[in-house]
């Protein structure tokens, strides 16, 4: 293994993390609208130029030749692919939208990578799995459905407007899902695993919406933001 490489520095926003998980226990920011997709703009969110950081307060440094990606699960075909072999493989450039659940969206980012649909193709995930599972270097996880993670809109990206994403926002590597909250999206990906059963995430877990759908304002857990449902 090559775990001893990869520094992580910084610490644990617990502060910051039991806030987020107020913030879902009392619904903070629900509009309680719905939208089609084709509004370009998701309820209750606002535009800004910028790009906001947004972690646990880790922030894994990997260098190149230590990083690897496990691609593994319930697949016929599981792979550890190298950063080199990782890039080899056929890429794409996307151009989308992120919508994050503290209420920022970000047109018109230009991101290249590898589609999702790449990597499923190379591992070939067993029939029944309907679920993946997101692992990052700095311990984070978030859970998709298969079939979001299949969406030709998907991919594990290195580069962003032109340059390699830098490490406050995932670098080297990332996962970029548009159509659900950028919670969904894991920095520092290096794990994606394929299973029949869904496992909830680091914020799944803490309150936030197991899905995740910005245009039907899928903040947080139903249970969880009941108290402002009730108001
Ligand atoms: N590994 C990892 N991925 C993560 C997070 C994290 O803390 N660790 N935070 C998530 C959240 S809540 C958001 S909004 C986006 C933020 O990405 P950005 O910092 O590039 O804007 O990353 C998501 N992916
Ligand atoms: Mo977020």
């Amino acid at each position: 293994m090559t775990d001893d490489d990869v520094t992580l520095s910084g610490r644990l926003k617990d502060k910051l993390i039991d806030s987020k998980q107020k913030w879902a226990a009392d619904g903070r920011l629900l509009t309680g609208e719905t939208a089609a997709h084709s509004q370009r703009l998701p309820p209750g969110q606002r535009r800004v130029e910028n790009w906001p950081v947004l972690d646990l307060g880790i922030q894994p440094e990997i260098p190149l030749h230590a990083w690897r990606l496990f691609v593994d699960g319930e697949v016929e075909k599981p792979v550890t692919l190298k950063w080199d072999e990782f890039t080899n493989l056929p890429k794409v450039k996307l151009t989308t939208d992120i919508h994050c659940v503290t209420a920022w969206s970000r047109y018109d980012n230009v991101w290249e990578g590898v589609s999702a649909r790449t990597l499923i193709d190379l591992v070939e995930p067993r029939a029944d799995v309907r679920h993946v599972i997101f692992h990052a270097y700095d311990t984070y996880k978030t859970n998709v459905p298969l079939a979001d993670f299949s969406a030709d809109d998907v991919l594990l990206a290195w580069s962003w407007n032109g340059r390699p994403i830098g490490r406050e926002h995932g670098g080297p590597l990332r996962v970029v899902i548009p159509k659900l909250y950028f919670w969904k999206s894991a920095k520092w990906i290096k794990r994606v695993e394929f299973s029949v059963l869904d496992k909830p995430g680091f914020w799944e877990v803490r309150g936030y919406h197991n899905y995740g759908d910005p245009w039907l304002e899928q903040r947080y857990d139903d249970e969880a933001s009941q108290g402002l449902q009730e108001m």
